[in-house]
């Protein structure tokens, strides 16, 4: 075949991206319980206190205003917008399940039906247009009462919670979903251990032992989670979802490339590593013992992780990393959100995240040598200000350009010989942003007339990139 002649595969899952918290709205409804998204605020107090030690887990709406409690109202206008992705041709869809419509604490004996049929509504809906949902167990989501009563991961207790709600969600969505997701972003824990591992670190030492006995215990909650779901659904296929960001040696001064390569290995592998290979890597074991990290192991944990990896990577790509070993403060917090310094190279986003395709090449080819099993991008898109013009026309060229050569750089991945099983692009509709909570950082192919402030008609439109998108799952990726 001459290089380039097809690019994508027969059947490579075209798509977009969303989570339950980031859209859905309802938060009361059909029964369902307070979540972590539910009690963080909206704007850039959110990134504050991300980053702040001892966040109280507790609403306070004297202070802040609370986007994700509306989304964008899926949860009531879930059938026009996914005739809205119908059209544009998706072949997939990802979304979450938010545990919390299922078991609205976490720690019940058995599930909430209400929230059960609202994702068999959903699900049918997908299907109607041979839409494949591709959903993410737990997606920043965990149960707030989780959090307050058990300490969120840290608690083995937690794993048996856990094991209870897949076990539910397998069993009734069994003919319904075939490509299933563990924990969002599980790497994310290391950076932001409140919406990965729902615990607020207070003192410096909670980010060794109880941050990565939370690791474990998700670790343990991912085999069973690929055990149940081999064993519940037949020819399924479960993966493991971590944020990937190519890490990059400032320059080639061994000092520095020693520890790009270290941050490389521990932000990126270390939980791929577990889920994928089925076993703690060398590197974890050194920091562990110069770190005094002493993980407790249950009986037969072990071998159950050894047993049971995932079936496939599932991975965000939104930037690269550069590093340096010796920042000045002035290079500190220039880089991106996950860290580093500023690539002299590269342009960033509004939001200072810097664009790089090349980068995604560069990270599916790194990923396969390193596991050579199949991957997905199961998230990658810019976040920008998108502007109404009087016609009522978005024109999001800049949105174009960004997709458009993180396309081509998978189709040069796939020439290099990646497996590459599909592209959900994030945010496919406007949607409540993660780290800020804002509405205003939008990224989808339709917008939703919501502000920040909380204001909006909630319409949808479809932006330029819409009918762009259109024809590049039309044509199969030929025509970008
Ligand atoms: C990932 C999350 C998503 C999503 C995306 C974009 O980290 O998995 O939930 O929101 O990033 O980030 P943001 O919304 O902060 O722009």
């Amino acid at each position: 075949m001459a290089v380039n002649e097809k690019r994508f595969p027969e059947g490579f899952l075209w798509g977009g991206a969303t989570a339950a918290n980031q859209m859905e709205g309802g938060f009361h409804e059909g029964n369902k319980g307070l979540n972590i998204a539910d009690v963080l605020p909206g704007g850039k107090e959110r990134l504050k206190i991300l980053a702040n030690p001892g966040f109280n887990f507790e609403i306070d709406k004297s202070k802040y205003t609370y986007p994700n409690h509306e989304g964008i109202d899926f949860y009531h206008l879930y059938k026009e917008d996914i005739a809205l992705f119908a059209e544009m041709g998706f072949k997939a869809f990802r979304m979450s399940i938010a545990w919390t419509r299922i078991f609205p604490n976490g720690d019940e004996l058995e599930p909430n039906e209400e929230g059960l049929a609202f994702y068999d509504r959903v699900f049918d809906e997908l299907r109607k247009y041979d839409i494949e949902p591709v959903v993410t167990i737990s997606h920043y989501e965990m149960p707030v009462n989780l959090v307050k009563e058990y300490g969120g991961w840290r608690n083995r207790e937690v794993v048996t919670f856990f094991e209870r709600y897949v076990n539910a969600i397998f069993n009734r969505y069994k003919d319904k979903v075939r490509y299933w997701m563990t924990f969002n972003e599980i790497n994310s824990g290391l950076v932001m251990p409140i919406m990965g591992l729902g615990f607020s670190i207070k003192e410096e030492s909670d980010r060794y032992q109880p941050t990565y006995q939370a690791f474990h215990h998700q670790f343990v909650a991912s085999s069973i989670a690929v055990k149940a779901c081999h064993e519940i659904i037949p020819g399924s296929q479960i993966g493991c979802m971590i944020i990937y960001a190519p890490t990059y040696s400032f320059d080639c001064n061994p000092e520095n490339v020693m520890f790009a390569h270290q941050e490389e290995r521990h932000f990126n592998y270390f939980c791929a590593d577990v889920q994928v290979r089925g076993h703690y890597p060398a590197f974890i074991k050194r920091y562990f013992k110069e770190h005094g990290i002493e993980l407790e192991i249950q009986e037969g944990n072990l071998e159950l992780i050894a047993k049971h990896t995932v079936d496939y990577i599932g991975f965000s790509y939104y930037m690269s990393r550069t590093e340096k070993k010796e920042k000045t403060p002035e290079e500190k917090g220039q880089g991106n959100i996950i860290g580093g310094v500023k690539n002299p190279f590269l342009k960033a986003s509004d939001w200072g995240w810097e664009i790089d395709p090349i980068g995604l090449r560069n990270s599916l080819n790194k990923l396969y040598d390193r596991y050579e099993i199949p991957l997905f991008v199961v998230e990658n898109g810019l976040g920008a200000y998108d502007k109404v013009e009087e016609d009522g026309s978005i024109n999001d060229d800049y949105r174009i350009d960004y997709l458009r050569e993180h396309i081509e750089a998978m189709s040069e991945a796939i020439e290099d010989g990646v497996e590459l099983m599909g592209y959900t692009s994030w945010g496919c509709i406007d949607l409540v942003s993660a780290s800020t909570g804002e509405m205003s950082k939008r990224y989808g192919f339709i917008y939703v007339d919501k502000h920040d402030d909380g204001s909006g008609t909630l319409d949808r439109t479809k932006k330029k990139s819409f009918f762009w998108y259109k024809d590049v799952i039309a044509t199969n990726g030929e025509k970008l």
